[in-house]
């Protein structure tokens, strides 16, 4: 059988975790790298492609990977991709994927493509726990925690606030929340009372540290509804936090069945990279949305709408055997 022919769209921290993690599916291999920066300089194993040039590779990729930033880059790219490829994504601004799933969903009807949004791991494997969860216990409460790590959204949208050079910002849970949810008291919880977010900002000189703070504080659906520190550190000093990017965090749901026996489903993730896991569930999703394109399958679809059979290269008789 061929191999499926993959393309990454964007060659940052999340482009690299998936080039990486197509090394580890033997059945997919990675026809080119689409990056907006000077080709030439970019190490890389693979053809590096100038994104000008994509409209060329047209009927050459079976499915493109994108790897931008959910902020600016993919409300535009994801449109503008899928109406030439099938697609999949991490788009991570939660209370914009309904918009966002409509934009990439006309795009690839009217072009003839397939696309997957909002893969990775939350939104992506997170909404699939909570939605299971919720299922079976209809009657409970849910809660996700994250952390500690570092959550790439919302400190790539610290970097995009002007005057601000670079930016890390640590999701840090309450751990007496955690412990609460997981003896069963079902607390009332306000975003604010399970998590701390703490930010850590490098500022272009001469910039007024206290307009960059207030912007970050008062940001709708990233800071707003938390208790938000902001250090202002230097380079140097922001290089020996950034490292490997650790992340991860848990979903529960607390409920009752019956006459009131107690139970409690818990999904957790604890990992030392967090573009790398990303990545590779961008991979597996790549796969499942190149099956619907075969298939026939034309338009956007969430992780709501991909069967788990769909995910790993084996076969759906094999799955029954092995798994
Ligand atoms: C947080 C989470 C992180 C989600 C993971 C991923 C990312 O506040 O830490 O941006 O790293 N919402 N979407």
């Amino acid at each position: 059988m061929s191999k499926i022919k993959v393309g990454i769209v964007g060659y940052g921290n999340l482009g690299r975790g998936v080039e990486m993690a197509i090394r580890q599916n033997a059945d997919m291999e990675l026809a080119g790298i689409f990056t907006r920066r000077e080709p030439e300089g970019i190490a890389s194993a693979a053809p590096m492609i100038r994104l000008s040039e994509v409209e060329q590779y047209i009927g050459k990729i079976d499915v493109m990977i994108l790897c931008g930033g959910s902020a600016t880059d993919l409300p535009e790219q994801g449109p503008y991709l899928a109406s030439m490829f099938h697609t999949v994504d991490s788009f991570d601004r939660h209370a914009k994927i309904p918009e966002y799933f409509d934009a990439v969903d006309a795009s690839a009807r009217k072009s003839g493509h397939a696309s997957v949004i909002s893969t990775g791991w939350d939104p992506g494997l997170f909404s699939l726990n909570r939605l299971l969860a919720e299922a079976v216990l209809p009657e409970g409460n849910e809660y996700t925690f994250w952390g500690k790590g570092v959550s790439q959204g919302h400190s790539d949208a610290i970097r995009r606030i002007p005057g601000v050079k670079n930016a890390v910002q640590y999701t840090i849970p309450n751990e007496e929340a955690v412990r609460q949810v997981r003896s069963g008291n079902n607390p009332a919880l306000a975003t604010r009372d399970k998590h701390l977010r703490e930010c850590f900002v490098v500022a272009e000189p001469g910039e007024d540290l206290s307009r960059i703070e207030q912007e970050i504080k008062t940001m709708p659906n990233y800071f707003a509804d938390y208790d938000t520190q902001v250090n202002f550190i230097s380079s140097e000093e922001l290089q020996d936090k950034h490292g490997s990017m650790p992340h991860g965090g848990i979903v529960l749901r607390s409920g009752n069945t019956g006459n009131g026996s107690k139970q409690i489903i818990e999904f957790g993730l604890q990992l030392d990279s967090n573009p790398e896991f990303t990545g590779s569930v961008l991979v597996a999703y790549a796969r499942a949305i190149h099956k619907f394109a075969q298939e026939g399958f034309v338009g956007a679809k969430t992780v709501f709408d991909i069967p788990f059979g769909y995910l790993p290269p084996k076969s759906a008789e094999q799955l029954r055997r092995e798994l």
